[in-house]
């Protein structure tokens, strides 16, 4: 039985507390204690919440996220408070010698583009005048971002973006990603400390998981992996020219599905806002949905994300193969074989949806943060893209057993797939967010 959106009034009360909560004047944390700084996608998804009780408030976080923007356009994954508990923080970065930034401390990578969403979704809370002056506010920001993404991560003209580091993805140790990172060159000594257990005195040092526990993050190799990755990517202070001639990337499906879908809303944005696009913009963006087509696996009959240095597509599916439904205009052939896999009880067709990797997966493991867990972001985007692609009744079903999985569980990060029960850090920010949203639109 769909439970009525009536029904889910207390639920989205206590979500807009959750969002005070973690408010920490004019930006939201994540969480308490794991992530004390401002992230990209997870503001782009609060404003989307936060639209629906406070207009204001939700335009508030998305200025205040614009502070970080380099000058070259790109925005970073993290704007960095004064807070020194996070594992990764702004003297590991140095990302201010690049000149590319004043006034706030940032990483020198980026985050999936969800930016142009954030800023028509909140402008759909706003009546006529105030939605067209908003749009004309954040217009050049976006422009400037996705002309950023196309110049400089986009060597060969192939509308699709190369990422540098699994944290762009948003999706840090998910399979596609654990398995090229540990394939790649870059990774011997590494591999050679892994297979010496060297890596485990590290253990102690960690702080994340004094937080969470352990099992329920990435593991301390891939961990280090990610912080030997950054050093590289620091040495080359940022420079994407640089780190695409050498280095390791990745054409990252869900990434280049979602920069897809926020083409198109940034066009929407642009038409109401009475501005038109650059036209080196247009012709780049112009590829994107196309070359989507160019990650499907004809052996598999589903999208994998493409290795940048060997081109090879990499076999590992996980939820990353559902997200070309929220880029859209899809074939309805293709929209078929990736209902077939969400209806699939092998794969993403669990208890509480929608599982990060498939349920019959060696990785699957249902408290492990990208390698098992269902999370909200994840559904809220398939939902929609199901949606668009007019598969409502799907669409409801996954929305109403997320809302009672966070009903049940509470404002967890994520999700076991298996019973529900929550994992990581609590209450979580857009599991908040999106929860409001579900039940409002
Ligand atoms: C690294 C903040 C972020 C999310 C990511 C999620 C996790 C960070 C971390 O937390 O990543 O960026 O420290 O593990 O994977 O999607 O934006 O919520």
């Amino acid at each position: 039985m769909l439970r009525k959106t009536a029904d889910w009034r207390q639920l989205a009360e206590r979500a807009a507390d959750v969002l005070k909560k973690n408010d920490l004047g004019g930006w939201t944390r994540p969480a308490p204690g794991l992530y004390p700084h401002q992230w990209l996608w997870d503001s782009c998804f609060i404003a989307i919440g936060l639209s629906h009780v406070n207009p204001r408030r939700a335009i508030k976080e998305l200025e205040t996220l614009m502070r970080g923007q380099w000058k070259n356009g790109m925005l970073p994954h993290i704007i960095f408070s004064e807070d020194k508990s996070y594992h990764a923080g702004k003297n590991f970065w140095r990302a201010g010698r690049t000149k590319q930034i004043s006034g706030v401390h940032t990483t020198g990578i980026t985050q999936p583009p969800m930016l142009a969403e954030a800023v028509f979704r909140v402008g759909k809370q706003l009546n006529r005048s105030w939605r067209r002056q908003f749009y004309r506010q954040f217009l050049p920001s976006i422009i400037k971002y996705h002309l950023w993404l196309y110049r400089e991560r986009d060597p060969y003209d192939q509308g699709l973006v190369a990422l540098i580091h699994p944290w762009e993805s948003g999706m840090d140790n998910t399979p596609p990603w654990v398995e090229a990172l540990w394939s790649h060159r870059f990774a011997n000594g590494m591999r050679v400390a892994k297979q010496l257990g060297v890596h485990t005195l590290h253990e102690r040092f960690r702080k994340d998981t004094k937080s969470v526990p352990a099992t329920e993050r990435t593991s301390t190799a891939d961990l280090l992996l990610y912080y030997e990755l950054v050093r590289r990517l620091r040495g080359l202070k940022y420079d994407s020219g640089k780190i695409l001639k050498n280095g390791f990337a990745i054409y990252d499906l869900a990434f280049n599905a979602i920069l897809a879908r926020a083409n198109d809303l940034l066009a929407d944005i642009a038409t109401e806002a009475g501005a038109s696009l650059p036209a080196e913009l247009l012709q780049a963006s112009s590829k994107t949905h196309a070359a989507l087509e160019t990650l499907w696996s004809r052996r598999r009959q589903y999208y994998l994300s493409r290795n940048f240095s060997t081109l090879r597509l990499i076999d590992q599916l996980s939820v990353a193969s559902l997200l070309p439904i929220y880029a859209g205009k899809l074939t309805p052939e293709r929209v078929e074989k990736i209902v077939a896999l969400l209806n699939d009880s092998q794969l993403f067709a669990a208890d509480w949806p929608i599982p990060s990797v498939p349920l019959n997966s060696s990785y699957f493991k249902p408290l492990n943060y990208w390698q098992g867990p269902s999370w909200v972001n994840i559904n809220w985007l398939i939902i929609d893209g199901l949606r668009r692609a007019g598969k409502t009744s799907l669409a409801d079903r996954l929305k109403n057993r997320t809302l009672e999985m966070v009903d049940r569980a509470g404002f967890f990060e994520y999700f076991s797939p298996v019973n529900g029960r929550g994992a990581g850090s609590s209450p979580f920010s857009w599991t908040a967010a999106l929860v409001i949203d579900m039940i409002r639109s």
